[in-house]
Protein backbone atom coordinates (compact mmCIF):
# COMPACT_ATOMS: atom_id res chain seq x y z
CA UNK A 1 0.00 0.00 0.00
CA UNK A 2 0.80 3.22 -0.55
CA UNK A 3 -0.35 6.07 1.63
CA UNK A 4 -0.86 10.05 0.59
CA UNK A 5 0.06 12.16 4.35
CA UNK A 6 -1.20 15.51 4.35
CA UNK A 7 -0.88 17.67 7.89
CA UNK A 8 -3.37 20.31 9.08
CA UNK A 9 -5.09 22.31 7.29
CA UNK A 10 -7.10 23.92 9.63
CA UNK A 11 -9.48 24.80 6.80
CA UNK A 12 -11.17 28.37 7.88
CA UNK A 13 -8.24 29.06 9.72
CA UNK A 14 -8.66 32.75 10.06
CA UNK A 15 -12.00 33.46 11.36
CA UNK A 16 -10.79 34.68 14.79
CA UNK A 17 -8.01 36.86 15.02
CA UNK A 18 -7.58 38.03 11.73
CA UNK A 19 -8.44 40.65 8.83
CA UNK A 20 -11.43 39.77 6.33
CA UNK A 21 -9.00 39.55 3.30
CA UNK A 22 -6.84 37.07 5.21
CA UNK A 23 -9.63 34.58 5.63
CA UNK A 24 -10.78 34.83 2.38
CA UNK A 25 -6.86 34.06 1.56
CA UNK A 26 -5.89 31.38 3.44
CA UNK A 27 -9.42 30.08 2.15
CA UNK A 28 -8.77 29.82 -1.27
CA UNK A 29 -5.06 28.52 -0.58
CA UNK A 30 -6.11 25.84 1.36
CA UNK A 31 -8.52 24.68 -1.21
CA UNK A 32 -5.97 24.86 -3.87
CA UNK A 33 -3.57 22.92 -1.88
CA UNK A 34 -6.65 20.48 -1.35
CA UNK A 35 -7.22 19.47 -5.17
CA UNK A 36 -3.19 19.62 -5.36
CA UNK A 37 -2.74 16.81 -2.83
CA UNK A 38 -5.83 14.71 -4.84
CA UNK A 39 -3.67 15.09 -7.78
CA UNK A 40 -0.60 13.90 -6.48
CA UNK A 41 -2.00 11.01 -4.56
CA UNK A 42 -3.06 9.98 -8.51
CA UNK A 43 0.23 10.40 -9.89
CA UNK A 44 2.50 9.16 -6.98
CA UNK A 45 -0.01 5.94 -6.70
CA UNK A 46 -1.04 6.23 -3.29
CA UNK A 47 -3.84 3.87 -2.39
CA UNK A 48 -5.34 6.37 0.58
CA UNK A 49 -4.91 9.68 1.14
CA UNK A 50 -4.59 10.47 5.36
CA UNK A 51 -4.07 13.50 6.79
CA UNK A 52 -2.93 14.10 10.67
CA UNK A 53 -6.11 15.97 11.94
CA UNK A 54 -6.95 19.35 12.67
CA UNK A 55 -8.84 19.20 8.89
CA UNK A 56 -11.04 21.98 9.89
CA UNK A 57 -10.58 24.99 12.19
CA UNK A 58 -12.77 23.05 14.51
CA UNK A 59 -14.78 23.32 17.73
CA UNK A 60 -11.71 24.37 20.00
CA UNK A 61 -11.20 27.53 18.20
CA UNK A 62 -14.17 28.51 16.46
CA UNK A 63 -17.04 26.55 15.08
CA UNK A 64 -17.77 29.33 12.35
CA UNK A 65 -18.51 27.15 9.61
CA UNK A 66 -21.39 28.69 7.67
CA UNK A 67 -23.62 25.18 7.07
CA UNK A 68 -22.54 24.90 3.15
CA UNK A 69 -18.85 24.82 3.89
CA UNK A 70 -19.39 22.49 6.65
CA UNK A 71 -21.41 20.14 4.28
CA UNK A 72 -19.61 20.30 1.00
CA UNK A 73 -16.34 19.32 3.17
CA UNK A 74 -17.65 16.62 4.27
CA UNK A 75 -19.25 15.87 1.00
CA UNK A 76 -15.87 16.02 -0.54
CA UNK A 77 -14.69 13.54 1.76
CA UNK A 78 -17.08 11.35 0.91
CA UNK A 79 -16.77 11.53 -2.47
CA UNK A 80 -13.62 11.46 -2.93
CA UNK A 81 -13.97 7.87 -0.95
CA UNK A 82 -14.45 6.89 -4.87
CA UNK A 83 -11.56 7.17 -6.02
CA UNK A 84 -9.35 7.16 -2.78
CA UNK A 85 -9.43 5.53 0.77
CA UNK A 86 -9.65 8.75 2.09
CA UNK A 87 -8.97 8.88 5.34
CA UNK A 88 -9.29 11.01 8.72
CA UNK A 89 -6.86 10.20 11.10
CA UNK A 90 -5.99 10.72 13.75
CA UNK A 91 -8.18 12.71 15.25
CA UNK A 92 -6.89 16.58 15.96
CA UNK A 93 -7.37 18.55 18.51
CA UNK A 94 -9.57 20.67 16.65
CA UNK A 95 -11.82 17.72 15.56
CA UNK A 96 -13.37 17.00 18.60
CA UNK A 97 -15.99 19.00 20.33
CA UNK A 98 -14.94 20.87 23.49
CA UNK A 99 -17.22 18.97 25.72
CA UNK A 100 -14.78 16.21 25.85
CA UNK A 101 -12.24 18.68 27.04
CA UNK A 102 -12.17 17.57 30.94
CA UNK A 103 -11.93 21.40 31.55
CA UNK A 104 -14.41 22.89 29.93
CA UNK A 105 -17.73 22.90 31.28
CA UNK A 106 -21.01 23.30 29.13
CA UNK A 107 -21.96 22.27 26.01
CA UNK A 108 -20.53 23.40 22.51
CA UNK A 109 -21.22 22.02 18.36
CA UNK A 110 -19.96 19.18 17.62
CA UNK A 111 -19.34 20.31 13.86
CA UNK A 112 -16.76 17.65 12.83
CA UNK A 113 -17.41 14.80 15.22
CA UNK A 114 -19.48 12.36 12.50
CA UNK A 115 -16.78 12.52 10.27
CA UNK A 116 -13.30 11.49 11.80
CA UNK A 117 -12.18 8.40 13.16
CA UNK A 118 -11.59 6.10 10.29
CA UNK A 119 -8.97 4.33 11.06
CA UNK A 120 -6.50 2.71 8.25
CA UNK A 121 -7.01 -1.14 9.24
CA UNK A 122 -4.00 -2.59 8.64
CA UNK A 123 -1.72 -4.39 11.85
CA UNK A 124 1.25 -2.39 10.48
CA UNK A 125 0.02 1.10 11.14
CA UNK A 126 -0.50 2.63 14.82
CA UNK A 127 -2.88 5.66 14.87
CA UNK A 128 -2.87 7.84 17.99
CA UNK A 129 -5.43 10.64 18.11
CA UNK A 130 -5.40 13.63 19.93
CA UNK A 131 -5.99 13.19 23.85
CA UNK A 132 -8.12 16.14 25.18
CA UNK A 133 -7.49 14.61 28.65
CA UNK A 134 -3.80 15.58 29.09
CA UNK A 135 -0.36 14.12 28.66
CA UNK A 136 -0.83 11.72 31.30
CA UNK A 137 -4.27 10.06 29.28
CA UNK A 138 -2.10 10.27 25.96
CA UNK A 139 0.68 8.10 27.54
CA UNK A 140 -1.58 5.65 28.55
CA UNK A 141 -3.45 5.72 25.25
CA UNK A 142 0.14 4.81 23.74
CA UNK A 143 1.09 2.30 26.10
CA UNK A 144 -2.31 0.37 25.64
CA UNK A 145 -2.33 0.50 21.69
CA UNK A 146 1.56 -0.55 22.06
CA UNK A 147 0.52 -4.04 23.43
CA UNK A 148 -1.78 -4.85 20.82
CA UNK A 149 0.60 -3.01 18.02
CA UNK A 150 2.12 -5.93 15.70
CA UNK A 151 3.90 -4.92 12.94
CA UNK A 152 4.64 -7.26 10.19
CA UNK A 153 6.83 -5.49 8.32
CA UNK A 154 7.93 -1.69 7.93
CA UNK A 155 5.48 -0.05 10.48
CA UNK A 156 4.64 3.90 10.54
CA UNK A 157 2.82 5.57 13.38
CA UNK A 158 0.79 8.82 12.98
CA UNK A 159 -0.07 10.80 15.98
CA UNK A 160 -1.51 14.11 16.24
CA UNK A 161 1.10 15.10 19.08
CA UNK A 162 3.90 17.58 19.42
CA UNK A 163 7.59 15.65 20.29
CA UNK A 164 8.59 16.28 22.81
CA UNK A 165 11.74 18.06 22.93
CA UNK A 166 12.52 18.73 19.45
CA UNK A 167 9.70 21.72 19.60
CA UNK A 168 8.41 22.41 22.67
CA UNK A 169 5.94 25.60 22.68
CA UNK A 170 2.72 25.81 25.06
CA UNK A 171 0.59 27.16 22.49
CA UNK A 172 -2.14 27.92 25.52
CA UNK A 173 -2.00 27.86 28.98
CA UNK A 174 -4.74 25.07 28.63
CA UNK A 175 -2.19 21.80 29.45
CA UNK A 176 -4.58 19.58 28.24
CA UNK A 177 -3.88 21.50 24.78
CA UNK A 178 -1.16 19.70 24.07
CA UNK A 179 0.30 16.20 23.93
CA UNK A 180 3.50 14.67 23.73
CA UNK A 181 5.44 12.09 21.68
CA UNK A 182 8.10 11.15 23.90
CA UNK A 183 11.91 10.00 23.08
CA UNK A 184 11.29 6.94 24.94
CA UNK A 185 8.27 6.05 23.00
CA UNK A 186 10.99 5.85 19.80
CA UNK A 187 12.63 3.32 21.68
CA UNK A 188 9.92 0.82 22.68
CA UNK A 189 8.14 1.20 18.94
CA UNK A 190 12.23 -0.01 17.94
CA UNK A 191 11.46 -3.46 19.43
CA UNK A 192 8.92 -3.90 17.29
CA UNK A 193 11.12 -3.99 14.12
CA UNK A 194 13.92 -2.59 12.32
CA UNK A 195 12.02 -0.27 9.78
CA UNK A 196 9.77 1.95 11.15
CA UNK A 197 8.54 5.64 10.74
CA UNK A 198 7.28 8.34 12.76
CA UNK A 199 4.84 10.69 11.51
CA UNK A 200 3.69 13.67 13.68
CA UNK A 201 0.13 16.32 13.10
CA UNK A 202 -0.47 19.26 15.36
CA UNK A 203 2.62 21.10 14.66
CA UNK A 204 2.10 23.15 11.18
CA UNK A 205 6.21 23.37 10.97
CA UNK A 206 8.11 20.87 9.19
CA UNK A 207 10.97 19.82 10.34
CA UNK A 208 12.26 15.73 10.95
CA UNK A 209 15.17 13.49 12.42
CA UNK A 210 16.39 9.91 13.28
CA UNK A 211 16.10 8.53 16.78
CA UNK A 212 17.36 4.54 17.50
CA UNK A 213 16.95 4.28 13.43
CA UNK A 214 13.51 5.56 13.42
CA UNK A 215 13.04 8.02 11.34
CA UNK A 216 10.41 10.95 13.37
CA UNK A 217 8.78 13.55 10.29
CA UNK A 218 6.86 16.63 11.28
CA UNK A 219 4.37 16.58 8.41
CA UNK A 220 3.31 20.47 8.80
CA UNK A 221 0.91 22.29 7.28
CA UNK A 222 0.61 21.90 3.25
CA UNK A 223 0.31 25.54 2.90
CA UNK A 224 1.54 28.99 4.33
CA UNK A 225 -0.30 30.08 7.71
CA UNK A 226 -0.45 33.28 6.97
CA UNK A 227 0.55 35.85 3.64
CA UNK A 228 4.66 36.59 3.38
CA UNK A 229 4.98 33.12 5.46
CA UNK A 230 7.68 31.40 3.40
CA UNK A 231 8.39 27.85 4.87
CA UNK A 232 8.53 25.30 3.16
CA UNK A 233 5.72 23.04 2.53
CA UNK A 234 4.95 18.99 1.75
CA UNK A 235 3.20 16.27 2.01
CA UNK A 236 4.20 12.88 2.74
CA UNK A 237 4.26 9.14 0.86
CA UNK A 238 4.72 6.12 2.69
CA UNK A 239 5.03 3.01 0.82
CA UNK A 240 4.41 -0.06 2.95
CA UNK A 241 6.52 -2.76 0.99
CA UNK A 242 9.74 -0.86 1.60
CA UNK A 243 9.27 1.47 4.55
CA UNK A 244 10.35 4.74 2.65
CA UNK A 245 9.06 7.49 3.08
CA UNK A 246 9.35 10.44 0.50
CA UNK A 247 8.46 14.18 0.83
CA UNK A 248 6.46 15.97 -1.89
CA UNK A 249 7.12 19.22 -2.14
CA UNK A 250 3.98 21.54 -2.15
CA UNK A 251 4.83 25.26 -3.84
CA UNK A 252 1.11 27.00 -3.13
CA UNK A 253 0.78 29.34 -0.38
CA UNK A 254 -0.38 32.70 0.86
CA UNK A 255 2.27 35.17 -1.28
CA UNK A 256 2.76 38.79 -0.48
CA UNK A 257 4.96 41.22 -2.37
CA UNK A 258 5.62 45.00 -1.55
CA UNK A 259 4.74 47.96 -3.86
CA UNK A 260 7.07 50.93 -3.90
CA UNK A 261 5.03 52.59 -6.94
CA UNK A 262 1.80 52.26 -7.94
CA UNK A 263 2.44 51.87 -11.37
CA UNK A 264 2.37 47.78 -11.47
CA UNK A 265 0.11 46.25 -9.66
CA UNK A 266 0.37 42.30 -9.69
CA UNK A 267 -2.96 40.52 -9.91
CA UNK A 268 -1.36 36.97 -8.28
CA UNK A 269 -0.75 37.82 -4.86
CA UNK A 270 -2.67 37.14 -1.47
CA UNK A 271 -1.41 40.40 0.66
CA UNK A 272 0.36 43.49 -0.76
CA UNK A 273 2.36 45.80 1.36
CA UNK A 274 2.17 49.45 -0.01
CA UNK A 275 5.01 50.97 0.94
CA UNK A 276 4.86 53.79 -1.13
CA UNK A 277 6.33 57.52 -0.85
CA UNK A 278 2.70 60.15 -0.92
CA UNK A 279 3.51 63.81 -1.99
CA UNK A 280 0.65 64.91 -3.99
CA UNK A 281 -2.76 65.29 -3.76
CA UNK A 282 -2.53 62.96 -7.14
CA UNK A 283 -0.57 60.47 -5.56
CA UNK A 284 -3.02 60.16 -2.78
CA UNK A 285 -6.04 60.19 -5.06
CA UNK A 286 -4.08 57.01 -7.34
CA UNK A 287 -3.33 55.44 -3.68
CA UNK A 288 -6.92 55.16 -2.97
CA UNK A 289 -7.79 54.02 -6.79
CA UNK A 290 -5.68 50.85 -5.86
CA UNK A 291 -6.74 50.18 -2.68
CA UNK A 292 -10.10 50.11 -3.87
CA UNK A 293 -8.71 47.58 -6.92
CA UNK A 294 -6.88 45.43 -4.37
CA UNK A 295 -10.52 45.37 -2.28
CA UNK A 296 -12.86 44.13 -5.87
CA UNK A 297 -10.61 41.28 -5.63
CA UNK A 298 -10.32 40.37 -2.15
CA UNK A 299 -6.59 41.03 -2.00
CA UNK A 300 -5.74 42.19 1.21
CA UNK A 301 -3.38 44.80 1.83
CA UNK A 302 -0.91 46.61 4.50
CA UNK A 303 -0.93 50.41 3.83
CA UNK A 304 2.41 51.88 5.57
CA UNK A 305 1.08 55.34 4.48
CA UNK A 306 -1.19 54.96 6.96
CA UNK A 307 -3.28 57.52 5.29
CA UNK A 308 -6.34 54.63 4.49
CA UNK A 309 -5.42 52.30 7.34
CA UNK A 310 -9.65 52.21 8.33
CA UNK A 311 -10.69 51.45 5.10
CA UNK A 312 -10.67 47.50 5.75
CA UNK A 313 -13.13 44.47 5.96
CA UNK A 314 -15.08 45.50 3.31
CA UNK A 315 -15.73 42.06 1.45
CA UNK A 316 -18.62 39.75 1.68
CA UNK A 317 -17.18 36.77 2.30
CA UNK A 318 -20.11 34.70 1.64
CA UNK A 319 -19.22 36.05 -2.21
CA UNK A 320 -15.14 34.59 -1.94
CA UNK A 321 -15.90 30.46 -0.90
CA UNK A 322 -12.23 29.69 -2.50
CA UNK A 323 -13.02 26.50 -2.96
CA UNK A 324 -15.47 26.85 -5.80
CA UNK A 325 -12.66 28.74 -7.54
CA UNK A 326 -10.28 26.02 -7.42
CA UNK A 327 -12.85 23.53 -8.25
CA UNK A 328 -13.19 25.60 -11.63
CA UNK A 329 -9.85 25.35 -12.68
CA UNK A 330 -9.32 21.75 -11.62
CA UNK A 331 -11.83 20.79 -13.96
CA UNK A 332 -10.62 23.06 -16.83
CA UNK A 333 -7.06 21.20 -15.98
CA UNK A 334 -6.23 18.75 -19.06
CA UNK A 335 -4.22 16.42 -16.78
CA UNK A 336 -6.80 15.91 -14.50
CA UNK A 337 -8.58 12.24 -15.98
CA UNK A 338 -11.86 12.49 -16.95
CA UNK A 339 -13.52 10.76 -14.42
CA UNK A 340 -11.91 12.83 -11.43
CA UNK A 341 -13.46 15.73 -13.43
CA UNK A 342 -16.80 14.18 -13.74
CA UNK A 343 -17.19 14.40 -9.46
CA UNK A 344 -15.51 17.42 -9.01
CA UNK A 345 -17.98 18.94 -11.57
CA UNK A 346 -20.97 17.42 -9.93
CA UNK A 347 -19.91 18.29 -6.52
CA UNK A 348 -19.39 21.83 -7.74
CA UNK A 349 -23.27 21.98 -9.08
CA UNK A 350 -24.25 20.73 -6.10
CA UNK A 351 -22.24 22.84 -3.85
CA UNK A 352 -23.95 26.25 -6.11
CA UNK A 353 -27.56 24.75 -5.39
CA UNK A 354 -26.95 25.11 -1.31
MN1 LIG B 1 -3.61 20.47 16.34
Amino acid sequence: MRLFISGDPHVNLGTWNHTTHEMCARRSAVSSVFIEGLKKARTHKCDAYMHTGDFLEGPLANPNLTSSEYNFYRDFVKRSRKFFNFVTCPVGNHDIPKSRYSHYKGSYPTVWSNMVGDLVQTPDILVLDFCPNGQEAATEQFQEKLKKFQPKGPWLVVAHHLMEGNFEFNSNSIPSHENWFQKKWITQLREKGPNGTVVLGHDHNLWEFVQDGVQVINVGSPTAMVAGDQKKRQFLVWDSKTGTIESIPVKLGLKETTLTSLDNIPEDVHRVVLDVDIRTQEDEERLKEVISSLHAKGIEYIDKTNLFKDDVNTVDLSSTFGIQDAFEKFIKDNQVPNNIKEVAANMLAEMKVC
